[in-house]
């Protein structure tokens, strides 16, 4: 289906077919607009950008290419199409019809799920305002802006749900959503993960790796749900979010390339000579792992959680790829998980599969981390060296859970108090190792031009080349 955007508000939902609906979304507009303006790119914020846009809601050529103001982008409202008598594929209304409106007993779970997701859409705008200041090529600005004005409309995803199903409070819910800023001390985000500042760009890399990849999971979790409008935004949600790991992934990989050949150059290994010539030595990459990875596991919530076994059993959260699974309704079974048996070591415990969601989704997410690790892995082995990077244990550096309250070290074996102090600088960057990082992070906005500590991209976008003026900086 072609999305029209003669609308005031872009949309594929047959706005002007519900004028109270059009009315009150109508109001928010410029409230996300200034927003956008005083919370989005700081810096080349009119600039003309390279930018795709969403043309249909099919996976089939759905974008067109094109430079674009960012405060001009036609942010709207895209819904997957519908699947004709969708049936409730999980939970305890296995095979009954989906739902088109929120049942009264399911509406504060539900509203909860979708200003959690919602929230984070323009948390992430916020922890990546200030980095375009720093860009290491026009190629890259580019990308970090079409994730920017992606996430933005993924926040009007949201927004159209609360809007369109939720009443007044759906639309104060709205309004909180632009209230809360990441970092606030009086008023965070919701979510751990979207109030660590972002002031570089290999922070940048890691978290469009790791915490897209958690929202990946999530909304392919929420694509399964009953609610069926939710179902939909969040299927057409995950092939933009696509792009968004392919910037982590491939960010991460052009900078371990970079440094496999700086090591090359110097015929040295020795981090601080890797450092002298302008690259990220290899055990620094490993603590931004460790951070970013550690950090992103919380996002999957406790290990053991009534909240995921509820939603499950009703219908509003699936598993990731639902279908995939023999048992729709997993009950009868449970999943054993690891918990500190309070005497330094770990215990297993046996959890009914319905409270264990969390943890099954986070193990499928773990795996899928690790792809690209290993690939990165087979770069460094290629280029002859035996430095390999690893996930850290699930336990490691945990918040959230059974892991939450103790501190590991990297193997998930538990550690004092003291040796957690004594040797967190190995394990997470330090504030030398920020400080370094953050001192390589200088502007190059000449097209074609790539700052010396990541390697050139492999191709251009939507086939232009390297060159191209992805960003007019005017
Ligand atoms: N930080 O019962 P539990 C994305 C809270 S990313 C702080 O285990 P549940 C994106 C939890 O709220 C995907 N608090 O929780 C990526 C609960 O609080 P209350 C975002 C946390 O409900 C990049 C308490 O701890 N989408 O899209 O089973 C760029 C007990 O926990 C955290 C979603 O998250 C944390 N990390 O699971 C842009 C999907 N974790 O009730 C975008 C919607 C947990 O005691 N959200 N808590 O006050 C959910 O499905 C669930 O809310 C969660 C938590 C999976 C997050």
């Amino acid at each position: 289906m072609a999305l029209d955007y003669r609308e005031l508000i872009p949309n594929n939902v047959d706005l002007g077919d519900n004028r109270a609906l059009q009315r009150a979304l109508e109001h928010w507009q410029p409230h996300f607009l200034d927003w956008w303006k005083e919370m989005g790119p700081a810096v080349f914020a009119g600039a003309d950008v390279y930018l795709r846009t969403a043309t249909a809601v099919d996976e089939k050529g759905w974008a067109s290419y094109g430079m674009v103001k960012m405060p001009e982008y036609r942010w709207g409202i895209f819904l997957a199409d519908p699947v004709p008598d969708r049936r409730i594929g999980f939970g305890d209304a296995f095979g009954e019809s989906v739902w088109q409106q929120v049942p009264g007993e399911h509406r504060s779970a539900l509203r909860r799920l979708i200003v959690t997701q919602g929230d984070t859409e323009p948390a992430s705008v916020e922890q990546q305002r200030q980095l375009g200041d720093t860009c290491p090529s026009l190629y890259d600005l580019r990308n970090l802006f079409q994730v920017n004005v992606e996430e933005g409309r993924h926040l009007w995803a949201m927004v159209y749900l609360l809007h369109g199903y939720f009443g007044r409070d759906g639309r104060e819910e709205a309004e909180e959503l632009l209230a809360r800023h990441s970092g606030d001390p009086d008023k965070p985000r919701i979510l751990g993960t979207f109030n660590e500042p972002i002031t570089d760009w290999l922070s940048f890399f890691m978290f469009t790796y790791f915490t897209d990849r958690d929202g990946r999971f999530q909304l392919k979790s929420l694509a399964e749900s009953a609610f069926d409008p939710l179902s939909r935004t969040c299927r057409f949600m995950l092939t933009e979010e696509a792009f968004h790991m392919f910037v982590g992934a491939s960010g991460i990989t052009r900078v371990v390339r970079r440094t496999l050949e700086v090591m090359k150059a110097l015929a040295s290994e020795d981090p601080a000579a890797v450092r002298n010539s302008g690259a990220i030595d290899l055990p620094t990459l490993q603590r931004y792992i460790n951070f970013w990875f550690s950090s992103s596991l919380d996002l999957f919530g406790a290990e053991i959680s009534s909240n995921a076994a509820s939603y499950f059993a009703s219908g509003l959260k699936g598993r990731p790829d639902e279908a995939r699974f023999a048992d729709h309704s997993a009950t009868g079974q449970s999943l054993r998980i690891e918990v500190p048996d309070g005497k330094g070591g770990a215990t297993g415990e046996d959890v009914p599969m319905r409270s264990a969601m969390n943890e099954v989704t986070r193990a499928a997410y773990v795996r899928d981390c690790d792809v690209g690790v290993q690939r990165w892995n087979r770069l460094i082995a290629e280029a002859g060296y035996d430095f390999r990077f690893r996930l850290p244990s699930t336990r490691f550096r945990r918040s959230i859970g059974v892991w939450g309250k103790g501190s590991t070290d990297p193997d998930g074996h538990p550690v004092t108090g003291g040796e957690w102090q004594a040797k967190q600088r190995d394990w997470l960057p330090s504030t030398e190792d920020r400080a370094f990082v953050n001192n390589l992070m200088r502007r190059v906005t000449e097209p074609g031009k790539v700052a010396g500590w990541i390697a050139p991209p492999e191709i251009g976008i939507n086939n232009a080349p390297l060159d191209y003026e992805y960003v007019r900086l005017n």
